[in-house]
């Protein structure tokens, strides 16, 4: 029988976990401030587990580094390669000695440590095999090879159905070799051209295997606290994925590398006995939509908001739904399903800018609709949005913050536009050489692309100017006399960073309102202490023109 290890690198670069930016969520540890990790549960590993086990006697076991940094008191190691190293020498990995071990890499900062992971488990387990899959390896497997001897083998794509085979392959070298859907060295160097290997109904793919995740360590996710859930046990999340696709071409999307761009589906009978599962044999009160598209097909998504409503579960969409598809109808449905939030990818103030160069399927009057829509319903939202894409100019930026501060968004997650592998944008940024800097770089906070229209430092300055001004300085919720809900903002932004200047002095504003002297004094005092101490939030102060409190 396969004993097989699933490994999943930290989501962040060692540098930027211990030296984290000044823009970046942190969290305290005994030894020091440390950058925070999301923890969201491995659906691809999970689902990719059940899949195996389905038609193979199998063992499996999952390591996310992403939990260990997480739940760390401290971290005194002087690499991610140090930590790797510690933790396979533990008594634990080296009983369980896996014959595979699968790594697995969405995210674009693993990739160091995905190599890393690879040099330290070769070395510990010399006759293990070791592949790996996910995004970064569907997309960076001629850099990946240029760097590692330690790879057997690389998935092209999903990987349920190429890791079947592989693991009921007597001569799992020569199949490897063979296969269209996993990359080894050799087909890279001869230039040979790699397939996915859809499986067509999700169905097929059994129960995800949620057995392989410590719950109460993904409960403690800063992504899924920060929708206030998760938190407790009475929150108990899981993360689900009914649907995989998408048939859109947004420029910065790569998403399509690996799913493909045709939608698939899993029945909503199955969705139903899945959702029970998870509530009656897991504890799941709430379930956290992964799908990248899940907007497809309205009447399923009525179904299975009446199977969520049957069920007594909370729901949240991480990802964002698709704008078009949020007419009123549709949210007083996601509403009664007891939704309270909402992340929407409005992406830019700019409707040149959204349809020539991101090529999203909406326009600005949708996007204002469905966030008016969302404040009458009582639905909280997040907006996320872009600058710094390659075409768009100061004048479009310009657009987009004028069009942002007559929307009543509650909040809004400003990136700086990053160029993923696999995308349009990072085709047209190699071409164009936009590129300052490395791409394996970017990470949505630290600007890489710089054109003929701006710099990178222009982009990085703009887009922390446009968090201030529009979540703070001109808030939706304190322009409209909402002070609870604009101090929860407001706090959480503190709670974030705990020096946040601009954070204490609109909530000693609330507070002044709400008539909570108290707290008006305590936030109104941070304030002064901070400006006093950092030439950092004094020059933003007096920037936005922040008179003294009363
Ligand atoms: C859920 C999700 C998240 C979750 C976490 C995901 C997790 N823990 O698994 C959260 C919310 C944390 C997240 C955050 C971000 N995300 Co995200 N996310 C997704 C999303 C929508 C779904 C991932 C998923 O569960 N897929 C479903 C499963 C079934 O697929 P899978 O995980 O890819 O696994 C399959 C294959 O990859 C393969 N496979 C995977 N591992 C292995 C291992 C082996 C051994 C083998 C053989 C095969 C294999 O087989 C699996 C089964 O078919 C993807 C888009 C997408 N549809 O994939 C974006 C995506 C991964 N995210 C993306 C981005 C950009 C981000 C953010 C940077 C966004 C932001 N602006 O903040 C952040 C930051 C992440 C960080 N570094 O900290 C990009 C990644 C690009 C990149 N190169 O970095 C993607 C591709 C979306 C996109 N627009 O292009 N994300
Ligand atoms: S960003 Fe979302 S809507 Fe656009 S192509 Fe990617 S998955 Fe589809």
């Amino acid at each position: 029988m396969h004993k097989i290890l699933f490994v999943i690198p930290p989501y962040v670069t060692f540098d930027r976990f211990v030296h984290p930016t000044f823009n970046e969520r942190v969290v305290a540890k005994k030894n020091g401030f440390f950058g925070s990790v999301l923890t969201d549960m491995p659906i691809g590993v999970l689902s990719l587990s059940a899949y195996l086990k389905k038609y193979n006697p199998a063992q499996t076991q999952l390591l996310d580094f992403n939990i260990l940094l997480s739940k760390a008191e401290k971290f005194e190691y002087q690499s991610f390669s140090e930590l790797f190293r510690a933790v396979f020498a533990e008594k634990k990995w080296m009983d369980y000695a896996p014959d595979i071990i699968g790594i697995s890499t969405l995210f674009t900062p693993s990739y160091y440590s995905m190599l890393d992971l690879a040099a330290v488990t070769r070395e510990i387990y010399p006759k293990a095999l070791i592949v790996a899959g996910g995004g970064v390896p569907t997309n960076m497997y001629q850099e990946i090879f240029s760097k590692s001897s330690c790879f057997d083998a690389l998935c092209y794509g999903e990987g349920e159905k190429p890791f079947r085979e592989l693991i009921e392959a007597k001569d799992k070298t020569g199949f490897l070799e063979t296969s269209r859907s996993w990359i080894t060295k050799r087909k890279t160097e001869h230039g040979e051209s790699f397939q996915h290997d859809f499986i067509h109904h999700l169905d097929e793919i059994p129960f995800c295997d949620y057995g392989l995740c410590n719950i109460e360590d993904y409960g403690l996710n800063p992504a899924i606290t920060a929708y206030n859930a998760g938190k407790n046990e009475k929150e108990r999340a899981f993360h689900v994925m009914t649907s995989r696709g998408c048939p859109f071409h947004c420029c910065f999307c790569a998403s399509h590398t690996v799913h493909g761009r045709s939608m698939r589906y899993n029945s909503i009978a199955r969705i139903r006995e899945d959702f029970k599962k998870l509530r009656d044999e897991y504890g799941a009160k709430t379930l956290v939509f992964q799908d990248d598209h899940f907007m497809a097909d309205k009447q399923r998504v009525y179904a299975i908001i009446d199977i969520v409503k049957e069920l007594g579960v909370k729901v949240v969409f991480q990802n964002s739904l698709a704008l078009y598809a949020l007419d009123r109808s549709m949210l007083e449905a996601l509403k009664s399903a007891g939704l309270d939030q909402l992340v929407l990818s409005i992406e830019s103030g700019s409707s040149r800018v959204l349809k020539e160069i991101m090529h999203k399927p909406f326009d600005l009057s949708m996007a204002r609709q469905v966030v008016k829509d969302c404040r009458d319903l009582g639905i909280y939202t997040n907006a996320n949005i872009l600058i710094g894409l390659p075409g768009e100019t100061k004048k479009d930026i310009e657009d987009t913050r004028e069009f942002l501060r007559t929307l009543d968004a509650n909040w809004y997650i400003i990136f700086c536009a990053t160029p993923l592998l696999g995308s349009e944008m990072f085709k047209i940024c190699l071409e164009k050489g936009y590129f300052k800097g490395h791409y394996m770089d970017c990470d949505y906070k630290k600007a890489i692309v710089e054109t003929e229209d701006f710099t990178t430092a222009f982009i990085e300055e703009k887009a922390y100017a446009l968090n201030l001004e529009l979540n703070f300085v001109e808030n939706s919720d304190l322009r409209h006399g909402r002070y609870e809900t604009a101090l929860k903002g407001f706090e959480n932004a503190i709670r974030a960073k705990n020096d946040h200047a601009f954070g204490f002095y609109f909530a000693a504003k609330c507070c002044k309102m709400m008539d909570h002297t108290e707290k008006h004094l305590f936030y109104k005092t941070k304030y002064q202490e901070t400006i006093e101490k950092s030439s950092f939030w004094r020059n933003y102060a007096k920037q936005f023109g922040l008179i003294s409190l009363g």
